[in-house]
């Protein structure tokens, strides 16, 4: 690897040397344990090393309630620094390969430049996000009654030019999607004629589709409520899944997991995009509520896992044009961001890893033969394996850590980078 690494190689070498012959045995006592399932482990740990999320670069920042942001120590104050903090979580899991940014707060003057940064750090791009749910500074006019959907035809116009911007930006950077979330809605019954202004959204939409690349895929994003509390434009699945198809084949519908109201069938959401070709992605986090940006896996890894299982079937049975981009979207608020992502990033490929032992045959014919709790444990009997000597030795073999959370603590990085990067004085949005 000829990317500069931030942290030490010698120390990730001796941590995972201290480490190593406990992961062998246990890795080797589970490649038994699935060989009498008919499962060869090599080929798991083939598919967990492929496996591989976007990191947000607003991540890597600390985020905040929707009432006050409480900084930590050493946090990047601009995408070059972001970037830096990216490397570390991709050094230690190796899962971690591209950044998804984030305009304008990511805005640079050379985004060549910019390109070059991320790949002395062994970093690429994945999709860029427009932002028309803020004012920014300078701004013409305001967003305050909408972007996309705004019923003035000028505010929708700077929108959309702002989206073919980003198109642009991510044009140099080697992304090949945008990502469209606007806050557009209302908040009183009235306010908005429902119909008009998703036909002025899908009116925008259709521009900014235009200006896609041959490359290149929009992916809508969805969400029921907050800022716009009574009725948003694109509220759900059902929405995105008519907007993608009426603006073509490159536009597809995704998913980040909080967008939903409470008791959302998740899975059955993702099964029913993939079943129909229109499947963007996701943005990964966790929640308890609503959508609170927790990480991944922290409150319901079971729901989590049932939505990879629905991934590796719709893979396996060869799903249309099935190609789901991953991503984080979450707020660190009370953790180190990096500690967070590499905490979040593991447990995503833990319940890829899970979902890939589910035995699929078995499971069919439980189904056929309508066996409901028979079908549910096979199900249960993957979710329960103890799946992490795969996911350690995936690291151990990429040139990651055996244990990144260790290796992250005692390398110092935190402390150093708290005397380099001194608080800035502005907060920046941490909740998207
Ligand atoms: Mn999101």
């Amino acid at each position: 690897m000829s990317a500069s690494q931030p942290i030490e190689e010698e120390l990730v070498f001796h941590t995972n040397e201290a480490l190593r012959a406990d992961l062998e045995r246990d890795y080797e006592a589970l490649g038994d344990r699935l060989a009498r399932a008919g499962i060869d482990i090599e080929s798991v740990t083939a598919k967990a090393r492929a496996f591989s999320v976007a990191i947000p670069s607003w991540g890597v920042g600390t985020g905040g309630t929707r009432f006050a942001r409480f900084p930590g120590p050493g946090e990047p104050r601009n995408i070059f620094e972001k970037l830096e903090d990216c490397a570390v979580i991709h050094q230690l899991t190796r899962a971690t390969p591209r950044v998804s940014p984030h305009f304008p707060w990511d805005r640079v003057d050379d985004a060549a430049g910019l390109r070059e940064a991320a790949t002395a750090l062994g970093l690429g791009f994945d999709a860029v996000n427009s932002n028309t749910f803020q004012d920014q500074p300078g701004q013409p006019l305001s967003y305050k009654y909408g972007s996309l959907s705004h019923t003035d035809p000028a505010v929708r116009e700077q929108a959309v030019a702002h989206n073919i911007e980003c198109i642009g930006i991510g044009r140099t950077l080697g992304s090949r999607a945008l990502t469209v979330w606007i806050g557009d809605g209302a908040n009183f019954p009235g306010q908005q004629n429902l119909s008009a202004a998703l036909e002025r959204y899908l009116d925008s939409m259709a521009r900014i589709y235009a200006a896609l690349p041959d490359d290149w895929r929009v992916f809508l994003e969805h969400k029921p409520y907050e800022p716009a509390f009574y009725a948003t434009v694109v509220p759900d699945w059902g929405t995105s899944y008519a907007c993608a198809t009426a603006l073509g084949e490159k536009a597809k519908c995704l998913v980040d997991l909080g967008h939903h109201l409470p008791g959302t069938n998740v899975e059955m959401v993702v099964s029913r995009l993939a079943q129909f070709g229109k499947l963007a992605g996701f943005h990964f986090n966790d929640s308890k509520y609503g959508d609170d940006d927790l990480d991944s896996g922290a409150i319901d890894p079971f729901r989590l896992f049932l939505v990879f299982n629905e991934l590796v079937d719709a893979a396996e049975r060869g799903a249309p044009e099935f190609d789901p981009a991953y991503m984080i979207d979450q707020s660190h608020n009370v953790t180190d961001p990096i500690e967070s992502l590499m905490t979040s990033a593991i447990e995503l490929q833990r319940a890829y890893v899970q979902a890939l032992l589910v035995d699929r045959g078995r499971l069919r014919s439980f189904q056929v033969a309508n066996d409901a709790i028979m079908a549910n444990q096979t199900l249960k009997a993957a979710f329960t394996a103890d799946v992490g000597p795969i996911l350690a030795m995936a690291r151990l073999r990429a040139g990651g850590a055996i244990d990144p959370l260790d290796v992250y603590r005692r390398s110092g990085y935190r402390h150093r980078k708290a005397e380099e990067r001194p608080a800035a004085t502005v907060a920046a949005a941490g909740i998207v």
